[in-house]
C-alpha cells in the first residue's frame, strides 16, 4: 500500500510538471508601457483561448491605468504594486482594468475568449481624450 501511494505521488509529480511546461509555453506575454498621454504599442494582438500575462508598465509621472470596458474573457488575475486603486465609484466597471503609479509596472493575467478587436483606454480622468487609446484585436 505504501509502494502504491509512492507511484502514486510520482505519477502526480510528473504530471504536474509535464502540464506547468505546457502552460508556460502557451502563455502569451506582452508588455505595454504607458506614458503621458499614449499607449506603446498602440495595438495589441493576442490569441484567443490561450492565457495573456500583460504587463503594464508605467514610464510616464502620474497614475495610468490599462481598462477595456467590454471583452469576454476569464481566469482574470491582477497582481499591482502595493496602493488602492479606486474603481468601485466608476459608473461602469470595465472587464479588464489594471492601474500601475509612476515608474511601477502591474500585471493582469486573463483569457480572452472571443475573437474581435476591443477599445482599450486609460480611465484616469482626461487620459482618454488626452489620447490615451489602443486597440486589443484577439485573432
Ligand atoms: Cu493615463
Amino acid at each position: 500500500m505504501k509502494q502504491f501511494g509512492f507511484g502514486l505521488f510520482v505519477a502526480l509529480a510528473l504530471g504536474l510538471t509535464a502540464c506547468g511546461a505546457t502552460d508556460t509555453r502557451a502563455v502569451q506575454a506582452i508588455q505595454v508601457e504607458a506614458n503621458e498621454f499614449n499607449f506603446l504599442p498602440a495595438t495589441l494582438e493576442v490569441e484567443a483561448g490561450k492565457p495573456v500575462k500583460l504587463t503594464l508598465l508605467n514610464k510616464g509621472t502620474v497614475e495610468h491605468d490599462f481598462s477595456v470596458i467590454e471583452i469576454l474573457v476569464s481566469d482574470v488575475k491582477t497582481t499591482t504594486d502595493a496602493h488602492g486603486h479606486e474603481m468601485s465609484n466608476m459608473a461602469i466597471q470595465p472587464k479588464l482594468h489594471v492601474a500601475a503609479v509612476a515608474k511601477k509596472s502591474s500585471v493582469i493575467e486573463f483569457t480572452p475568449t472571443r475573437p474581435g478587436t476591443y477599445d482599450v483606454l486609460c480611465t484616469v480622468v482626461g487620459h482618454k481624450e488626452a489620447g490615451m487609446i489602443a486597440q486589443l484585436i484577439v485573432k
